[in-house]
């Protein structure tokens, strides 16, 4: 604890030095504000005596201020921010094609069944390797269309903000050494000293869908992987958090979905077993009649309660979480993100008034897995804090096909 406290102190000065606001800001500069803000956020709600004196250093540090985190940070206009990674989708699936191809996936025709004739025939213009490691996709699966956004790290990652700072909850630190690229694969690495990586994709949208194509070795327990949506207006807890592929299982054998919500935090959770040492594609729909979570275009977690979905725009980051104190190297891999508007095409996976695994007043602080379908099979599972009996129904429904 007190060199992860050390660690932010010292991050905190080095980014205090680049205080009053007035100066340009620049890349490193939103770098650590935003890593700053996050913090901030992540420990606003503890009355630890560390997570006081966490947020008394980022107050004095001017985190609180309107203008700490200015929008040239987060609207992609900054360097750091912006970058070559936004928009273009054409250009960017070709080069998904070529990554592809080195993979070997082979088959890639269009997918049967995902849509008429525009689907087939813009599935077939990228190639057999478009979706690189994952080759079947909720996109496909459901005629998403064309991504709005799309990265397939084979240009670094440009068009990201790169945490530097802090790592999360104060544990360690966020470092840009932490992330790097090879071959079209993102790999963030945690370590024992505490370093680890996060980045995040502004700015997000409200509504809308997103997929990654992921792999997650065996890891440390305490290094979790991650793809979520968090606010753009960074006002967390409020503005709800979306992790849609949260593995803290060491094996990595298990996938824990949450969906954060209200000003206290309140939670819903749910899981599916699946080998996430292996490749698949993660994704979420959140539309405004609900949300679904995905896995190789398998809905696997969906709700209708919207009263527990964000109120406003979110975007996406890759995390690798330090939660604690780990002891051994851990990384996770991405080989490509994609965005997608949800009016771009006529498709829709929300499966409206079916298999709804969400249960009542979910207020668990730690996401006990009690719904998880220990069977093997894709499990709905509302785990929440196991009080929840009367889904269970529901969320059967949705895993006993495949027990
Ligand atoms: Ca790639």
């Amino acid at each position: 604890m007190g060199v992860g406290l050390m660690a932010v102190a010292s991050a905190l000065a080095v980014g205090s030095t680049l205080l009053p606001a007035a100066a340009p800001i620049d890349d490193a500069s939103c770098s650590w504000r935003l890593t700053a803000r996050v913090l901030y956020q992540e420990v606003r709600l503890e009355a630890t005596a560390r997570a006081v004196e966490l947020r008394n250093i980022l107050e004095d540090a001017g985190v609180g201020a309107a203008d700490f985190l200015p929008s040239s940070c987060t609207d992609g206009t900054a360097a750091g921010a912006g970058g070559g990674g936004s928009g273009d989708g054409s250009s960017g699936r070709q080069g998904t094609g070529s990554s592809g191809s080195s993979v070997g996936s082979g088959g890639g025709s269009p997918r049967p069944g995902s849509g008429g004739a525009g689907a087939g025939g813009g599935t077939g213009a990228t190639g057999a390797g478009a979706n690189g490691n994952c080759p079947t996709t909720a996109a496909d699966a459901l005629g998403w269309g064309t991504p709005n956004r799309e990265d397939d790290f084979e240009g670094g990652v440009d068009g990201w903000g790169i945490y530097d700072g802090a790592g999360h909850a104060g544990n360690g630190t966020r470092s840009p050494a932490a992330i790097t690229t090879a071959d079209g694969i993102l790999t963030i690495t945690g370590t024992p000293d505490g370093q680890s990586g996060g980045m995040a994709w502004n700015p997000g949208q409200m509504y809308g869908r997103w997929e990654g194509c992921a792999q997650s070795p065996p890891g440390d327990p305490d290094l979790h992987s991650l793809f979520l949506l968090w606010p753009d207006a960074e006002n967390w807890p409020e503005g709800g958090e979306t992790d849609f592929m949260e593995i803290s299982d060491p094996t990595r054998q298990t996938v824990e979905g949450f969906f954060h919500y209200g000003a206290d935090n309140q939670q819903e959770h749910a899981s599916v077993d699946i080998d996430a040492t292996q490749w698949h594609a993660f994704a979420v729909e959140w539309t405004p009649q609900g949300a679904t979570y995905f896995v190789d275009g398998e809905e696997w977690w969906s709700t209708t309660d919207t009263s527990i979905l964000p109120p406003g725009p979110q975007h996406l980051t890759i995390q690798l979480d330090n939660f604690g104190n780990p002891q051994q190297e851990t990384q996770m891999h991405v080989d490509w993100v994609r965005q997608y508007s949800l009016d771009d095409t006529g498709g829709t996976g929300i499966d409206v008034g079916v298999g709804v695994g969400v249960g009542g007043a979910g207020s668990s602080q730690n996401g006990s897995r009690a719904g998880q379908d220990t069977g093997g099979g894709r499990s709905g599972g509302n785990a929440d804090d196991g009080q929840d009996g009367g889904e269970g129904d529901q969320s059967g429904d949705r895993s006993g096909s495949d027990g």
